[in-house]
């Protein structure tokens, strides 16, 4: 089986040229998957701000969830799990698209291996601050205060709150923080599963322990990196916008 893995596009609804062109990068990739990928798992901060009301979504990402409906279309199974940037689904993903939505992780035998994909918010080490704002965040009470404000007064709001603003750089060191929790989380379950994804911290890579490999699949912010994992052998790739295609 072929299953392609991405995480953290931390896709913007504006449209200055930057929101533009980064959606357009991202919709080309996707569309070099139709017929190539049997399996898309999207591992959260797809959408730096996702929310649908009861009778709304948004607009800018029409052409992305075309992509994802080109995809189920062409026999591409689809999984979403949630991040920190995209959480409150209601029923869109799963009624209008057929995608299969998972809170926290999602865990399943591929091809022999023992998979556990995570977005990784969760596993952070000294984050308790987060960690009680994201029980906030994602309490249904506060969800239903939120949707009664005017989809663009909220997304206004919604825009100011999120922290992925690519003038605010984020420290390495922050990054590698992140990382570690993830890390330490993964060898703990390595007794499991094979091999345990995360993201999240934005760090692309794949490191092999003895007795599992940790998995993350970067982001589209800065690395343009996804993962592949071809009849069970997981391996990070970048995708090269210029040459048109994946680079393979
Ligand atoms: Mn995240």
């Amino acid at each position: 089986m072929r299953v392609y893995i991405v995480s953290d596009f931390h896709l913007k609804f504006s449209d200055n040229p930057e929101d533009l062109e980064q959606r357009h990068r991202v919709i080309t990739f996707l569309n070099n998957l139709i017929g190539k990928a049997d399996f898309l798992i999207l591992n959260g901060d797809i959408f730096d701000l996702w929310f649908v009301w009861k009778t709304v979504i948004v607009k800018s990402y029409f052409p992305i969830l075309k992509k994802f409906a080109d995809l189920r279309e062409s026999g591409c199974r689809i999984v979403f799990i949630a991040g920190n940037h995209d959480f409150w689904f209601r029923d869109f993903l799963v009624n209008f698209i057929d995608i299969e939505v998972y809170k926290n992780n999602f865990t399943e035998t591929i091809d022999g291996a023992k998979l556990f994909v995570s977005h990784g918010d969760l596993y952070t080490s000294n984050d308790m601050r987060y960690k009680i704002f994201r029980s906030i965040i994602r309490n249904k009470f506060v969800m239903k205060l939120f949707e009664m404000f005017h989809p663009d007064f909220a997304l206004g709001l919604g825009k100011m709150l999120s922290r992925t603003s690519r003038k605010r750089k984020v420290p390495i060191k922050l990054s590698e923080k992140k990382e570690r929790g993830m890390l330490e989380f993964a060898q703990k379950i390595f007794k499991d599963y094979d091999i345990v994804v995360m993201g999240h911290s934005h760090i692309p890579k794949i490191e092999r322990f003895k007795d599992g490999i940790f998995a993350n699949a970067g982001d589209w912010i800065k690395n343009n990196t996804y993962l592949k994992m071809i009849d069970g052998n997981i391996e990070l790739c970048k995708y090269e916008m210029n040459r048109g295609r994946e680079n393979e």
